[in-house]
């Protein structure tokens, strides 16, 4: 029987000290109601007198050893699984953070908001209207009646045989003249459609900035006056203006306009193509039948006019050489605004 007890304190210690040790099982095993030393204990009415308090003694000894490893495994594999965590999840405040991606704003719509920061500086409001435009609005109140040519070079993409998607934003240059009593003084921003072919330089959806001022004896000296403004405070100060002659059917005299190159200064370069000029926009003094059809007396009022292309204008000021770019969204290119 002692041998008994030696051999099962034995195997309980070894089982203590084994790496996957279970201790409550080993505890069930050796000490509980159905374990191996009461299974020895139950046996000692067999023993004599004289040996049941040695075994007795022995069987005590062998429990409390066995209590007592099982007390120290257990406290040790807490104290592990303690340091296990602790080093797991140290934080070490003084590394640097995590790089956060932040948005930005798109070029085109930086160039849209730098254009109109610009001329609501100069007293314009914003005035915005339909994309989806009634044939009327797009082109017979701007002095282009049907078979006009100029629906050729503006054609568009028609819902209807009246309704269009507007290919300039004029319309709401028209629709604010039927609101509003001059003075008027707006500009409309926004999206307008061609039916035209991708390229580098086209695209059948872009952007454009039209403007428009109308009051008692505005002339083209004004309209110099106030894009002369706009593009010094654009392409910077020594910038300089050249209107060439040309013909838009809502605007008698009309011009185009060039501003002197913002990367040569003139002497001629890549960006300006050698010319030391770039095209930025189309400009006139608003037409007589124009005002009229808008119920605007041409005989009491003048208005001057421009329009010009977002694209256009961040292609040349950023120096994107293909106008596709701006629509792929590709963070790689964007990024770089
Ligand atoms: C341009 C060029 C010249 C223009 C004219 C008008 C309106 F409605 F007043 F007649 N709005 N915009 C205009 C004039 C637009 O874009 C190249």
């Amino acid at each position: 029987m002692k041998e008994k007890l030696q051999l099962i304190k034995s195997e309980a210690l070894s089982a203590i000290a084994a790496d996957n040790a279970d201790l409550e099982q080993i505890r069930i095993k050796y000490l509980g109601k159905k374990g191996e030393l009461t299974a020895v204990l139950r046996g000692m009415g067999a023993l004599s007198p004289e040996e049941r308090p040695i075994v007795g003694q022995i069987a005590n000894e062998v429990r409390a050893q066995i209590e007592e490893a099982i007390a120290e495994r257990s406290a040790l594999l807490k104290q592990l699984e303690l340091e296990k965590k602790l080093a797991e999840e140290k934080i070490d405040v003084t590394m640097p953070a995590a790089e956060m991606k932040v948005g930005m704003l798109h070029p085109l719509t930086k160039v849209q908001r730098t254009i109109e920061e610009i001329f609501i500086g100069m007293g314009f409001s914003i005035a915005e209207g339909p994309e989806v435009e009634l044939d009327y609005y797009n082109f017979q109140a701007l002095n282009i009646p049907e078979n006009h040519p100029a629906r050729d070079t503006q054609d568009t993409f028609y819902i209807t045989d009246n309704i269009l998607l507007r290919s300039q934003t004029s319309p709401v240059q028209v629709r604010t003249m039927e609101k509003q009593k001059p003075p008027i003084r707006v500009i409309s921003p926004g999206r307008v459609y061609r039916s035209d072919a991708v390229d580098a330089t086209h695209s059948p959806l872009f952007h454009q900035v039209e403007g428009l001022v109308v009051d008692k004896g505005v002339t083209m000296g004004d309209l110099k006056g106030m894009l002369e403004t706009f593009a010094k405070t654009l392409f910077g100060e020594n910038t300089r203006l050249r209107f060439r002659p040309h013909h838009f059917p809502f605007t008698e005299p009309s011009a185009e306009v060039d501003v002197s190159c913002f990367v040569c200064g003139g002497e001629g370069c890549r960006v300006c193509k050698n010319e030391g000029w770039i095209e930025i926009l189309g400009a006139g003094m608003v037409h007589p039948f124009v005002l009229s059809n808008c119920g605007i007396d041409p005989e009491e009022y003048s208005g001057f006019a421009f329009g010009m292309g977002v694209e256009r204008i961040a292609m040349k000021y950023y120096g994107i050489d293909d106008m596709r770019h701006l629509y792929e969204n590709d963070v790689r290119f964007l990024e770089q605004f």
